[in-house]
Protein backbone atom coordinates (compact mmCIF):
# COMPACT_ATOMS: atom_id res chain seq x y z
CA UNK A 1 0.00 0.00 0.00
CA UNK A 2 1.55 3.38 -0.67
CA UNK A 3 2.31 6.49 1.83
CA UNK A 4 0.56 9.49 1.75
CA UNK A 5 2.71 12.23 0.10
CA UNK A 6 4.75 14.23 2.54
CA UNK A 7 4.23 17.50 1.51
CA UNK A 8 8.06 19.33 1.80
CA UNK A 9 5.69 22.95 2.44
CA UNK A 10 4.02 21.35 5.65
CA UNK A 11 5.51 22.94 8.81
CA UNK A 12 4.93 19.87 10.79
CA UNK A 13 6.58 17.71 8.76
CA UNK A 14 9.97 19.45 8.66
CA UNK A 15 9.26 19.52 12.37
CA UNK A 16 8.96 15.57 12.22
CA UNK A 17 12.11 15.43 10.29
CA UNK A 18 13.81 18.02 12.54
CA UNK A 19 14.41 20.19 9.44
CA UNK A 20 13.04 22.73 12.13
CA UNK A 21 13.62 21.49 15.70
CA UNK A 22 10.56 22.55 17.70
CA UNK A 23 10.34 22.44 21.63
CA UNK A 24 9.84 18.28 21.55
CA UNK A 25 8.62 17.63 24.82
CA UNK A 26 7.84 13.71 24.17
CA UNK A 27 7.88 11.33 21.44
CA UNK A 28 7.15 7.77 20.30
CA UNK A 29 8.01 5.82 16.84
CA UNK A 30 4.54 7.01 15.47
CA UNK A 31 3.96 9.92 17.19
CA UNK A 32 5.64 13.94 18.22
CA UNK A 33 4.67 16.28 20.97
CA UNK A 34 6.06 19.56 20.77
CA UNK A 35 5.13 22.95 22.55
CA UNK A 36 2.53 25.24 20.67
CA UNK A 37 4.01 28.49 19.83
CA UNK A 38 1.31 30.78 21.00
CA UNK A 39 -0.28 28.79 24.14
CA UNK A 40 -3.68 29.23 24.97
CA UNK A 41 -2.90 27.89 28.61
CA UNK A 42 -0.10 27.35 30.83
CA UNK A 43 0.20 23.79 29.22
CA UNK A 44 -0.34 23.99 25.16
CA UNK A 45 0.93 20.71 23.58
CA UNK A 46 0.83 19.85 20.32
CA UNK A 47 0.95 15.87 19.65
CA UNK A 48 1.08 15.02 15.72
CA UNK A 49 1.27 11.88 13.62
CA UNK A 50 4.68 11.44 11.96
CA UNK A 51 2.42 10.42 9.08
CA UNK A 52 1.31 13.11 6.95
CA UNK A 53 -2.81 13.38 6.76
CA UNK A 54 -4.56 16.42 7.03
CA UNK A 55 -6.92 16.15 9.96
CA UNK A 56 -7.69 14.35 12.09
CA UNK A 57 -10.89 12.59 9.89
CA UNK A 58 -7.90 11.60 7.73
CA UNK A 59 -6.13 9.89 10.65
CA UNK A 60 -9.15 8.21 11.72
CA UNK A 61 -8.60 4.96 9.13
CA UNK A 62 -4.84 4.81 10.82
CA UNK A 63 -6.24 3.59 13.54
CA UNK A 64 -2.78 2.75 15.03
CA UNK A 65 -1.53 5.90 14.97
CA UNK A 66 -4.68 7.67 16.04
CA UNK A 67 -4.46 5.52 19.15
CA UNK A 68 -0.69 6.71 19.32
CA UNK A 69 -1.41 10.14 19.37
CA UNK A 70 -4.17 10.01 22.25
CA UNK A 71 -2.20 8.22 24.65
CA UNK A 72 0.65 9.97 23.98
CA UNK A 73 -1.44 12.88 24.99
CA UNK A 74 -2.78 11.72 27.59
CA UNK A 75 1.40 10.93 29.14
CA UNK A 76 2.43 14.68 28.16
CA UNK A 77 -0.97 15.34 30.36
CA UNK A 78 0.09 13.32 33.42
CA UNK A 79 4.35 14.46 33.07
CA UNK A 80 2.87 18.03 32.68
CA UNK A 81 0.75 17.32 36.01
CA UNK A 82 -2.43 18.18 34.83
CA UNK A 83 -3.73 15.84 37.49
CA UNK A 84 -7.03 17.99 37.48
CA UNK A 85 -7.66 17.64 33.68
CA UNK A 86 -7.11 18.69 30.30
CA UNK A 87 -8.77 19.69 27.19
CA UNK A 88 -8.04 17.45 23.69
CA UNK A 89 -8.93 19.42 20.78
CA UNK A 90 -8.68 18.45 16.67
CA UNK A 91 -9.66 21.62 14.68
CA UNK A 92 -10.80 19.77 12.03
CA UNK A 93 -11.20 21.94 8.94
CA UNK A 94 -10.90 25.52 8.32
CA UNK A 95 -13.83 26.86 9.70
CA UNK A 96 -13.73 24.34 12.97
CA UNK A 97 -10.16 26.57 12.96
CA UNK A 98 -7.67 24.25 11.70
CA UNK A 99 -4.62 26.75 10.50
CA UNK A 100 -1.73 23.85 10.04
CA UNK A 101 -3.28 21.08 7.87
CA UNK A 102 -1.25 18.35 9.33
CA UNK A 103 -3.27 16.58 11.78
CA UNK A 104 -2.40 17.89 15.47
CA UNK A 105 -4.01 16.93 18.72
CA UNK A 106 -4.02 19.66 20.81
CA UNK A 107 -3.13 19.46 24.59
CA UNK A 108 -4.86 22.14 27.10
CA UNK A 109 -4.48 22.47 30.58
CA UNK A 110 -3.06 24.75 33.85
CA UNK A 111 -6.26 26.52 33.90
CA UNK A 112 -10.16 26.57 33.90
CA UNK A 113 -11.79 26.04 30.83
CA UNK A 114 -15.06 27.00 29.87
CA UNK A 115 -17.85 25.27 27.34
CA UNK A 116 -18.60 25.71 24.92
CA UNK A 117 -15.32 27.14 23.13
CA UNK A 118 -15.68 30.35 21.18
P1 LIG B 1 -4.86 24.83 14.47
O1 LIG B 1 -5.37 26.23 14.50
O2 LIG B 1 -5.73 23.83 15.18
O3 LIG B 1 -4.50 24.39 13.05
O4 LIG B 1 -3.50 24.85 15.31
C1 LIG B 1 -2.26 25.14 14.77
C2 LIG B 1 -1.36 25.43 15.92
O5 LIG B 1 -0.03 25.42 15.43
C3 LIG B 1 -1.59 26.80 16.55
O6 LIG B 1 -2.06 26.63 17.88
C4 LIG B 1 -0.23 27.45 16.52
C5 LIG B 1 0.71 26.33 16.20
N1 LIG B 1 1.84 26.74 15.41
C6 LIG B 1 1.80 27.41 14.23
N2 LIG B 1 3.05 27.63 13.79
C7 LIG B 1 3.88 27.06 14.71
C8 LIG B 1 5.30 26.95 14.81
O7 LIG B 1 6.06 27.41 13.97
N3 LIG B 1 5.77 26.31 15.90
C9 LIG B 1 4.96 25.78 16.87
N4 LIG B 1 5.54 25.19 17.92
N5 LIG B 1 3.63 25.86 16.79
C10 LIG B 1 3.10 26.50 15.72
Amino acid sequence: MSEAPTPSDCLFCRFVSREIEPDVVAETDRSLAFRDINPQAPTHVLVVPKRHVENAGALAVHAEELADVVSLARDVAAAEGLDGGYRLVFNTGAEAGQTVFHAHLHVLGGRSMQWPPG
